[in-house]
């Protein structure tokens, strides 16, 4: 079987889908902005219906939006064998997160209908909602529902900045239904794999085209919220104040230090977000909530780390006279890839005489969830510079090209299965 990429139409697309965003353009590459439910994420979803229409694929759209293309097999009511990933994208970001995910997909679906497969188990591409945490604060909303990992009441409630709640705009957006009936269950699909971009260095530093992952790293979300007492930033004296930003700059620098001290190079912290109370330059801030991102490929590491945070609150609490709460967000477990896919994987990769590295993805995916229901592994390809969520994130067409080729082939093996 001949499997040819339509390298030139999947840069054609890549580029056609970053035109639905809000972002300015900028010199350094393309901005991309592409918030879930915005109108450029709407105006971006009927567009890909269209090209999978055209190309003959059936499309279903869950409660919260998640939308199957789906290749009827020979044996369509064996479990399908999917891929996917997402098309949002936080603010001024790249143009290949998650969008080589979803058009390379569509794309090896294509060519392998072109080059007249017709698999035995149905192949499905998923395009997942809100895999970034930018509306709602926590990300894979979309494969957390299929899993079954997110309360879907407490999925409904969650609310945006400016108060809309996840059930008001999905239903504006036009998915309406119990999110219960997204839940898939273990069994629905044969086989998962994803197509991403690395968003790190290795392949590239290494002149490698392929990634294949064999395991994903756990993410954990925390919202600090620190009260302490403002007022006039001249009449208000020092001995007075009790600063929250003051304090919320020493909680940021412990997180950094306690995450360094753990030694391991997989456990990584980021304060993301900042907002302080009142915001405003003559003021001394009386309330500052934070956003702490902490990964690890060892969850329990990652806990002693939370511990040791916990630790130093206690002391800013006494020591500065300041209350800090802590609301978990979400801390998920890390995702193993199935050695069976892996394997499909290598031995694709090395009958196309295509180098690859096995490695661990630091980012998350929706993958991390697709694995509570599936067998899943995700192939990754180069970014230049390991830059990602930002406007000069780059793939170079060979190696998406390369990636959806492996990916196809992949897909083949396991609906023939
Ligand atoms: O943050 C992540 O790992 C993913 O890009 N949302
Ligand atoms: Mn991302
Ligand atoms: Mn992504």
């Amino acid at each position: 079987m001949q499997i040819r990429i339509d390298e030139a139409r999947l840069q054609r697309e890549l580029a056609a889908l970053a035109t639905f965003t809000t972002a300015e353009p900028v010199a350094s590459g393309t901005s991309v902005t592409r918030v879930v439910f915005s109108p450029e994420d709407v105006r971006a979803r009927a567009w890909l219906k269209a090209l999978a229409t055209e190309a003959g694929f059936t499309i279903r759209e869950d409660a919260v939006g998640n939308t199957f293309f789906r290749w009827a097999g020979t044996q369509p009511d064996l479990p399908a064998v999917a891929t996917g990933s997402h098309i949002d994208a936080i603010p001024h970001a790249g143009m290949y997160d998650g969008t080589v995910g979803v058009l390379g997909g569509l794309e090896a679906m294509r060519a392998l209908k072109r080059s007249g497969l017709q698999p035995r188990r149905s192949i499905e591409l998923v395009l997942l909602t809100s895999e970034e945490p930018t509306r709602f604060g926590i990300g894979c909303l979309g494969s957390r529902l299929i899993a079954g990992t997110l309360d879907p009441l407490r999925a409904d409630a969650l609310q945006d900045l400016e108060g809309q709640s996840l059930a008001s705009l999905r239903a504006t957006a036009g998915f309406t239904g119990e999110l219960a009936s997204v839940r898939l269950h273990p069994g629905h699909y044969h086989a998962w794999v994803e197509l991403h971009i690395e968003q790190g260095p290795l392949l590239e530093h290494e002149h490698i085209p392929l990634g294949i992952v064999t395991s994903i790293a756990a993410p954990a979300g925390y919202r600090f919220t620190i009260t302490g007492f403002g007022g006039h930033a001249g009449a208000l004296l020092m001995p007075d104040r009790k600063d929250a930003l003051c304090a919320a700059a020493e909680l940021i620098l412990a997180i950094e230090r306690h995450t360094l001290a753990t030694g391991a190079i997989d456990t990584v912290a980021t304060v993301g977000t900042c907002d302080v109370h009142p915001g405003a330059v003559n003021s001394v801030p009386s309330r500052v909530t934070l956003q702490l991102d902490i990964r690890d490929t060892d969850p329990d590491r990652r806990e002693r780390v939370m511990q040791a945070v916990r630790a130093d609150c206690e002391d800013l609490r006494h020591r500065r006279g300041v209350t800090i709460t802590e609301e978990l967000v979400n801390a998920d477990a890390p995702a193993q890839c199935s050695p069976h896919i892996l394997a499909t994987l290598q031995s694709v990769c090395t009958e196309a005489a295509a180098p690859f590295k096995k490695m661990v993805s630091r980012a998350y995916h929706d993958s991390l969830f697709m694995a509570r229901i599936a067998p899943i592994a995700m192939l990754f390809i180069p970014c230049r510079n390991g830059v990602s969520h930002r406007p000069d994130e780059y793939a170079a067409p060979a190696d998406i090209a390369l990636g959806t080729r492996i990916l196809a082939a992949t897909l083949a093996k396991l609906a023939s299965e």
